[in-house]
């Protein structure tokens, strides 16, 4: 009996040993020591030994299958051991590989030039004004100092909704909702959408961008128009850039001038992109005429402003040199992940 005892044991050992997972460790853990197990039979067998033989036979036996359980439980934690290894090797992520990148949207190019343009003058201490793009006539010509008969107000250029409603030509109309509803002091500018009956080509569109500006005050001058335009031109186009005003005609101001810088690209030599003549067309200006501040129940004996409207679409034609104005409008990313 002895001699079967470690036999059994022997066998025990190397099953338990070369188990290579937790079923077959166990299957051979019930094949010993299961109720109908190898050691089980042994002792059930002990009833025919004599009473000399029985302790021994016993104590051995209760050896044996302290063995196999000890062989057993170290072979369990093994197993549990190459498990967790073999999982963590598999799952294991490599945290050196360069992340997933998600492209990041961005502003279209004339949303960033209005937010240039108005970062600048809000910079300088401009509120930012904003109005209907559905307008009535009044605020958009009569209020502006255009008269009846005035060329812009023809039905051709302008997109009509009734005699008395449209859709603004300029920004202008906020600037007189501003003045309509308040006593100077006033700073602000209007950035926004504005229509005009145009066909579409390289140059004109429908629909279009403008950002103008209005201060009035006591004592306001075009040396105050002049200083700020000059201003903003060195804050945008460089410190070196020089500003002039050329005489010019609106209805809503006088005097009334177009302002050119001073090329941004030749710094004035003359360029293909200012046609060799050093200078680039950037805005119109002027000083808010007496009519428009009076419409506006402000009086001229007191007070007086400047005022100027920049078009969004020509800064940013000219800024990135592109040359034609509908690629602004395509929405095709070739064009506008450039930007
Ligand atoms: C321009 C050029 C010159 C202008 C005038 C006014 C107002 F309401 F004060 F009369 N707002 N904007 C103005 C003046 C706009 O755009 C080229």
């Amino acid at each position: 009996m002895k001699k079967q005892l470690e036999e059994i044991l022997a066998k025990a050992l190397s099953e338990v040993d070369t188990a290579a997972d937790e079923p077959t460790l166990k299957a051979a853990q019930v094949a010993y020591l299961g109720k109908k197990g190898a050691l089980t039979a042994i002792l059930r067998g002990m009833g025919g030994l004599t009473p000399e033989e029985r302790p021994v036979i016993g104590a051995l036996a209760n050896e044996v299958r302290e063995k196999i359980e000890a062989a057993v439980g170290a072979k369990l934690s093994d197993i549990k051991a190459k498990e967790l290894e073999a999982r963590l090797a598999k799952e294991r992520v490599d945290i050196t590989l360069p992340a997933n990148s998600k492209k990041p949207g961005r502003l279209h190019p004339l949303s960033q030039v209005e937010k240039e343009l108005s970062d600048i003058f809000v910079g300088m201490g401009f509120t930012i004004a904003e109005g209907p793009e559905v307008e009535l006539a009044y605020n958009n010509f009569d209020a502006l100092n255009a008269p009846a008969d005035h060329p812009s107000r023809d039905f051709q250029d302008t997109f009509y909704i009734s005699p008395e409603v449209l859709l603004r030509t300029q920004t202008s109309p906020v600037q007189i909702r501003a003045m309509q509803g308040k006593q100077p002091p006033i700073r602000i500018i209007s950035p926004g959408r504005v229509y005009r009956c145009d066909e579409v080509d390289g140059t004109h569109s429908p629909m279009f961008h403008q950002l103008e500006g209005l201060v009035v005050g006591k004592d306001i001058s075009l040396a105050d128009l002049k200083g700020t335009l000059e201003q903003f031109a060195k804050i945008y186009f460089g410190e070196e850039t020089r500003t002039r005003l050329r005489p010019h005609n609106f209805p809503f101001t006088e005097p009334s001038a177009e302002v050119d810088v001073s090329c941004f690209v030749c710094g004035g030599k003359g360029c293909r992109l200012c046609k060799g003549e050093g200078w680039i067309e950037i805005l119109g200006a002027g000083m808010v005429h007496p009519h428009v501040l009076e419409n506006c129940g402000i009086d001229p004996e007191i007070y007086s402003g400047f005022a100027f409207g920049v078009g969004l679409e020509r800064v940013v034609m000219i800024k990135y040199g592109i040359d034609d104005m509908r690629h602004l409008y395509e929405n095709d990313l070739r064009f506008l992940s450039q930007f």
